[in-house]
């Protein structure tokens, strides 16, 4: 048994062993020569594919359980000791009694496997808005993303000293071995109704089983960075958020930092590292998924990207939409549900190359562009470090964090939500962020096709506690300096419809145009029309030049629909209901006030 110097780590490495019974333990120390060795094994086993070094060199292929791809949000668990504190949002069980069955699950459930101990910091170690958590899990593939999207290893061990604190992040994949039995296929509980993803606030503690996917296993992303950083954040005064950060630089040579929180699969790997379309204006970027902000001694908002790697979407990511992701991941990329094309290659749904005639699909079966089956899934994903992103920005991994000038929010709506909105105030601004949403579709398997789902701040799937509370801290935050050293906020929608049904605006690399329009009125160079809602560009406000977009679609883009948000009201009252109490006073009045403008 391994042995370090950290008493509280090392009772629970021991603690955890003799629950899980691995036949081995093994502590990562986080050098190359260790994430090769991770992939080697898994390659060895077959559970994995090296593609062709010339086409991309230092690349794998991975191909998961087809019950396991993507984050299970009904297994996801946050268990407070008080129920009301997990909110509306959430799904709880009480902690002790979660314990006492996962626990079961746990016993014996490493058998036959390696148990792998990751420390690792989010954000730069040492960083003072940085944090030590520790993941064990059975699984190499969680060990060679752990290296990838966070710093992990022996140097995390020399900043968590003797008696550091850390989160405890706790994973298996649920599937003990026999003596002499291998894994014929990618391992984990395939019935979904058997995985969890428990999170013990109180106890700054994951316990996760049943899963190897994503944010389900790679803890330090969703569970710890905002679920349980999300708890720490409130109780130490900070912010940890579902956000990209990108720098934008103007003609000028004037950099501002803004963030920008959208839900899932909504646009922020796209927006962090775009092409801007106008000669002089440069985007570089901080972090595409994760922000954590804490106040700095001028009395400004510093964010940092916790991360180290970007964990991405692979579908739709092609030279036209997304550039530098494509020139990022030609290498040192693990590919995860992505069809293998004859030559070594991966091959994915709107790359922008044409479908090769065959490939091995993501399931691992024979290909055709006849197949009528999409070669790769919509959520398969690439892992890809930061540091090799084209235009990631010099300062990207500044302890001291980046000052934010500005936080764009914003969901997918067809109708009613303008383009760009800039909020009058930070309350205002706040109440924003509560509302934004996104239409419910038909992939949701619901009746509530069409309702929109309020998802405030992109966080209605990462919440640690009670919305309520979350956003009275948002409101809070706002309390703590003067008004004109916080963010200004934005509320954005690239994705509002015609009647056809097509995105009015070209959105990704066009997405620039808006922020321009931003950046021109925090520099002061841009005019603004007051309303109801908030203050609007004016028709002429943003950039057209070069792009097919008239009056006519600019008019609708930023048309205000009096009926519709009428509606919207309606809706957001009665989201608003199911806060109780916990409805921060504050947004009851913003509420107030947008209805009695708009009568
Ligand atoms: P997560 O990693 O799940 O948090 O997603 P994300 O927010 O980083 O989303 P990403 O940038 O990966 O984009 C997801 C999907 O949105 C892709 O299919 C893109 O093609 C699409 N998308 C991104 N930006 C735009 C845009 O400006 N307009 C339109 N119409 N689609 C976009
Ligand atoms: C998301 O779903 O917002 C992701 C992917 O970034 S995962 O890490 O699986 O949460
Ligand atoms: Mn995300």
């Amino acid at each position: 048994m391994i042995s370090i110097s950290n008493k509280k780590l090392d009772a629970w490495i021991k603690e955890v062993a003799d629950m899980c019974q691995p036949d081995e333990v093994y502590l990562c120390d986080g050098t190359k020569e260790e994430y090769q060795k991770m992939l080697d094994i898994m390659v060895e086993a077959g559970l994995g594919t090296p593609l062709n070094p010339e086409k991309r060199p230092g690349c794998y292929l991975f191909r998961s359980h087809p019950s396991d791809v993507a984050r299970a949000e009904k297994r996801t668990f946050i268990a407070s000791k008080n129920k009301e504190d997990a909110g509306p949002t959430n799904n709880w069980i009480d902690p002790d009694e979660l314990k006492k069955s996962m626990t079961e699950l746990y016993t014996g459930c490493m058998k036959g496997r390696t148990m792998y101990v990751i420390p690792f910091s989010m954000g730069p170690i040492g960083s003072p808005i940085s944090k030590i958590g520790v993941e064990i899990t059975d699984s190499p593939y969680v060990v060679f993303n752990m290296y990838i999207m966070t710093r992990i290893g022996t140097a995390v061990l020399g900043a968590l000293g003797e008696d550091g604190e850390f989160v405890k992040c706790l994973h298996s994949v649920g599937q003990p071995l026999g003596p002499g039995e291998v894994d014929k296929e990618w391992p984990c509980i395939p019935n979904v109704d058997e995985k969890y993803i428990s999170h013990f606030p109180e106890e700054r503690m994951i316990w996760s089983i049943g899963s190897g996917y994503g944010g389900n296993a790679l803890l330090g992303k969703k569970c710890f960075a905002l679920r349980i950083a999300g708890v720490q954040a409130r109780d130490e005064g900070w912010l940890a958020e579902h956000m990209l950060i990108l720098k934008l630089t103007n003609p000028k040579g004037e950099s501002y930092y803004v963030c920008g929180a959208f839900p899932s699969a909504c646009g922020k790997t796209n927006l962090a590292m775009l092409q801007p379309s106008f000669p002089g204006w440069k985007v570089e970027t901080i972090g595409d998924d994760i922000a954590w902000m804490k106040f700095g001694e001028d009395g400004r908002l510093y964010a940092i990207n916790p991360e180290s790697g970007f964990f991405g979407v692979v579908p739709g990511t092609s030279m036209q939409s997304n550039p530098n992701a494509m020139t990022q991941i030609q290498k040192n990329t693990i590919f995860t549900n992505v069809g293998l094309t004859d030559d070594g290659d991966v091959w994915w749904e709107g790359s922008g190359i044409p479908a090769p005639d065959h490939l091995i699909d993501w399931k691992g079966n024979d290909w055709t562009p006849d197949s009528g089956t999409p070669a790769a899934h919509a959520n398969a994903r690439f892992t890809t470090p930061a540091a090799q992103c084209p235009v990631i920005a010099p300062e990207w991994e500044d302890p001291a964090g980046v000052p934010i000038s500005a936080i764009l929010v914003g969901g997918r709506r067809k109708t009613t939500i303008p383009l760009v909105n800039e909020s009058v105030d930070w309350n205002h601004g706040i109440f924003l962020g509560s509302i934004m949403g996104s239409e419910i579709t038909t992939a949701d398997i619901t009746d509530k096709v069409g309702q929109v789902r309020r998802d405030p701040f992109a966080m209605l799937p990462f919440m640690g506690y009670h919305m309520g509370d979350y956003l009275q801290h948002w409101l809070d935050i706002g309390k703590k300096t003067d008004a004109c050293k916080l963010p200004r906020i934005y509320f954005v929608n690239w994705f509002r419809k015609n009647e056809e049904g097509k995105f009015i605006w070209p959105g990704y690399g066009e997405n620039s145009r808006v922020l321009k329009w931003i950046v021109d009125r925090l520099s002061g160079d841009a005019e603004v029309v007051n309303t109801p809602i908030g203050n609007l560009p004016t028709l002429d406000g943003i950039d057209l030049n070069g792009i097919n977009i008239g009056e006519a679609e600019m008019t609708e883009l930023l048309k205000i629909d009096k009926e519709a948000w009428l509606a919207e009201i309606e809706s957001i009252k009665e989201n608003y209901k199911s806060y109780g109490d916990r409805l921060p006073k504050e947004l009851a009045e913003e509420l107030a006030k947008l209805e009695a403008k708009l009568a």
